[in-house]
């Protein structure tokens, strides 16, 4: 196994990840570049550009998975894979998911500058709609291609303005004619920030995930009975905002009281939220995650027998709804060893730890030997337009990324 030796450019990586941010820019630093959104197309066409123009071949594929294919010396052997997502959260960080695009990108660069040709080909991904934020679920793209998501349910979503996953696809140009399929593959990384306060506290500068939590979203409709908000006595009413305001409250409190299970209420849309008009309906999300699948599934027991004792208690009728579910996802023990032993070889302390943040190699793991890199996030703020990892560290990373490929790639 070689050791360590190849480096990335920091500069011309900060420039990739400073250009590519321009896309879906927000005026406080962040970025709004909702998936299959003109800002979602023209850092997909900026990508391609960046990839072709470093000699690799593009593919796309029928959800708009993006493959970027650097050829290796034999064809015909498994390749590397390694990829995110380039879709953000609404006023979202200009690191999440585009920085394990762009590190693959930086990879291919360097690798060209050291004249170096891999026995295997390496693939770049841009995986569709991981944030699952405009269209629900989210890792949409990589669900389909694990075969765990069906692609024309998908293709059918619709978002708040009832525009359709697939018509979104299609308008913006990336609804691929092919299903390329690079399998089996030999190793995948995935190197993303690391979204929480963790390796920032420990002052460490690689997190090395031992895998990705499991997760259960669910879906909540409140009924109750819309009225004027001030003739209406007090004692009368069937208020969907206060059935919410106790549901929300108990959701928090058993989260709170989990050890390792997290619970968040993101969504909120009361109706006809208007202020002089009692809510008569009112649908909202829940989002429980833990390492452990027993404990996080008893957490969601104690919600739904919670939301259903507030409908009761404040005369509403609910309807809660799990609409979406992942199993954990642990990690390959050799490829988790081998980004430990790299942080070493470079120089770079390193903490175990897991993934609380869930990645579209939930999915490439049921398929193929995965793993995944990670930085700090300054703070530990994620999905927040404050998002920030020092170039220090985002040039640390892709160097154990890239020594990771090279490692794999010629095994
Ligand atoms: O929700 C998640 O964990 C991911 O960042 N979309
Ligand atoms: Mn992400
Ligand atoms: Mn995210
Ligand atoms: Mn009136």
């Amino acid at each position: 196994m070689t050791m360590a030796t190849l480096k990335t450019d920091p500069a011309r990586l900060e420039r990739f990840l400073t250009e590519i941010a321009a896309f879906g820019a927000t005026k406080n630093g962040g970025v709004t570049r909702l998936a299959l959104s003109d800002e979602d197309r023209d850092a997909r066409n900026q990508l391609k550009a960046w990839f072709e123009a470093a000699g690799c071949e593009t593919r796309i594929d029928r959800m708009g998975n993006m493959f970027f294919v650097r050829p290796g010396k034999n064809r015909a052997l498994p390749p590397v894979m390694t990829g995110s997502h380039c879709d953000s959260q609404p006023q979202g960080g200009r690191f999440d998911g585009i920085l394990g695009i762009i590190g693959g990108l930086e990879a291919v660069c360097a690798l060209n500058d050291a004249g170096v040709t891999l026995e295997r080909d390496l693939i770049v991904v841009d995986w569709t709609n991981e944030e699952g934020s405009r269209f629900t679920p989210g890792t949409t793209g990589s669900g389909v291609f694990a075969g765990k998501l069906d692609r024309e349910a998908m293709y059918a979503l619709t978002d708040r303005e009832g525009l359709t996953f697939g018509g979104e696809l299609e308008r913006i140009g990336y609804k691929g004619m092919e299903d390329f399929d690079p399998r089996p593959l030999h190793a995948n990384f995935e190197y993303h920030i690391e979204q929480g306060p963790v390796l920032e506290r420990q002052g460490k500068t690689i997190g090395v995930p031992k895998g990705i939590v499991c997760l259960r979203w669910y879906d909540v409709e409140i009924t109750g009975v819309p009225n004027h908000a001030g003739p209406t006595p007090m004692n009368e009413r069937k208020d969907a905002v206060y059935a919410f305001a106790r549901m929300a409250s108990d959701i928090f409190e058993i989260g709170l009281a989990s050890d390792n299970v997290v619970a968040t209420v993101g969504e909120v849309h009361p109706s006809p939220n208007s202020r002089n008009v009692i809510a008569g309906n009112l649908h909202f999300t829940i989002d429980v995650r833990g390492w452990d699948e027993g404990e996080t599934d008893r957490v969601c027991a104690d919600i739904e027998k919670a939301v259903r004792t507030h409908a009761e208690v404040t005369g509403t009728t609910v309807d809660i709804r799990r609409t979406w579910e992942v199993e954990r996802a642990p990690f390959h023990p050799q490829l988790v060893s081998m980004i430990r032993e790299t942080a070493g070889e470079l120089g770079l302390p390193a903490l175990d730890m897991v993934s609380g943040a869930s990645h579209d190699t939930v999915y490439i793991n049921q398929f193929a030997p995965s793993a995944m890199i990670f930085v700090p996030s300054i703070g530990g703020r994620s999905h927040a337009e404050v998002e920030e990892t020092s170039w220090a560290d985002c040039a640390a990373g892709a160097d154990v990324l890239l020594n990771c490929i090279i490692k794999t790639c010629n095994d």
